[in-house]
């Protein structure tokens, strides 16, 4: 047994900004310590102490065949056995890229980059190019990762914090955002419109997962395509969270609305750094060096996260993707029973293998009713659940994640506990 939690974060404290590195896993907006992982073993994860929860982060998405699966570290093994990086064309590439086209038709080529927030940085760049345009639209409580021109009213982390739209950013770039609230089409098409040098593109989470769980309206996805039609604008759908979780091939496969770039992450590098942005060939051929847009990468295709999201899409079948979405969606019926069994307000929804909830009584449609929702019943929630051995998410601002590891078992279990939590946190 290794150091203890609470030593762990002692000496987090002493060498990373709030004892972490990245800021949603430092339970801001719960208070408390954060649990220290040791290690993690298909639907659960064992802290510094010894302690196991069912995990419902999964690492903020990525592992949708759960911690350590064999199959995903034998594709590692293999191919760390070869050497871990080259700064070379690789046959591993091309068929990651090859699975993800045919997953994702309309992702006719594509670029991987290595986190979520470099290839969202990269769709803006190559939209404001592709447009000659520089203003672009996202929606309130979005989060498109740390690129400055996303930390304007974004979600996650940022909400989380409560934190100003971040500081560093320089105004004339800020300036450049324009937002809108999330389900609202009218106010969307007022702000495209009234952009005064017409707007690049309109970036978008098809399904929020990042002001917590937010579902599309009928319509408004098809409104946004109809918009950027209109206008000239681009359509980006950052599916860095939703690709391969809300349907097998994504927004396009759940809403049937096409974007003209889609960025990826998260699953497509099977726990490993990996991501992607990708659409049109007529808009991604003038990415360098094949035309000017300029974006580049040391570890871009690194083999390692090559063969681990290689192996996790593999097993990904549309036949997995239904079982992972049925047990999800028992997952929130449960949890709509016990609330409603417990006289709490509530409302639940999920979407493929993604799911997620708020203490309203009311469904929650945009950023400004998700934040109505009872914040104090929520960390006491949280801290409940966590004391009796489930991890969720440390902020309401989040979403769930389930994987192929949570069987029927872990979904009965993990309601079991949650109803206690539930008990305890009305109290
Ligand atoms: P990364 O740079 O963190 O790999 O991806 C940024 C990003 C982009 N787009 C969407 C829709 C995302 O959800 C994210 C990252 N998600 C957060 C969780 N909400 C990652 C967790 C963290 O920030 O530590």
């Amino acid at each position: 047994m290794g150091a203890s939690g609470e030593d762990v974060m002692r000496r987090s404290r002493a060498i990373f900004p709030g004892g972490v590195n990245s800021p949603v896993r430092g339970f801001g907006g719960v208070g408390g310590t954060p649990v220290v992982a040791q290690s993690g073993s298909g639907p659960r994860i064992r802290d510094a102490d010894g302690k196991e929860y069912i995990d419902f982060v999964l690492s903020w998405g990525p592992l949708v065949l759960g911690h350590a699966h064999p199959m995903v570290l034998d594709a590692i093994d293999r191919a760390m056995q070869r050497g871990t990086t080259f700064g070379m064309p690789t046959e591993l590439e091309v068929q990651l890229g090859e699975l993800i086209r045919a997953r994702m038709p309309h992702v006719e080529m594509l670029r991987f980059v290595s986190s979520g927030t470099e290839a969202t940085m990269s769709a803006i760049r190559l939209a404001r190019a592709f447009t000659g345009r520089d203003a672009v639209v996202k929606f309130d409580g979005c989060y498109h990762g740390h690129a400055d021109s996303f930390l304007v009213r974004a979600g996650s982390g940022v909400a989380t914090l409560g934190l100003p739209n971040s500081p560093g950013v320089p105004a004339v770039l800020a300036a450049l955002t324009l937002t809108a609230p999330f389900n609202d089409l009218a106010a969307t098409r007022d702000v495209v419109r009234g952009a005064a040098r017409g707007v690049a593109a309109i970036i978008v989470e098809p399904l929020v997962g990042n002001a917590g769980f937010i579902a599309p309206r009928a319509g408004f996805l098809a409104g946004l395509r109809d918009i950027a039609d209109e206008t000239g604008a681009l359509l980006v759908f950052d599916e860095v969270m939703t690709g391969f979780r809300v349907a097998p091939g994504g927004a396009r496969d759940r809403f049937g609305v096409t974007a003209d770039i889609t960025t990826l992450g998260k699953v497509i590098g099977g726990g490993l750094p990996a991501a992607a942005y990708g659409g049109r060939r007529d808009i991604m051929e003038t990415v360098a060096p094949a035309g000017p847009v300029y974006q580049a990468g040391t570890l871009s295709g690194n083999p390692l996260a090559m063969a681990a999201g290689l192996a996790t899409l593999t097993a990904l079948t549309s036949e997995l993707h239904a079982i992972i979405e049925r047990r999800t969606g028992a997952l929130v019926a449960g949890l709509r029973e016990i609330a409603a069994r417990l006289d709490v307000p509530f409302t639940a929804d999920s979407a493929g293998s993604m799911w997620g909830f708020f203490f309203r009584e009311a469904p929650v449609h945009d950023f400004a009713s998700a934040m109505e929702s009872d914040m104090g019943m929520f960390r006491r929630f949280f801290h409940a659940a966590l004391d009796r051995g489930v991890y969720l998410a440390p902020s309401a601002f989040e979403a769930g994640f389930m994987s192929a590891a949570h069987g029927d078992a872990e979904v009965a279990e993990a309601l079991t506990r949650l109803d206690g939590a539930m008990r305890s946190a009305r109290a």
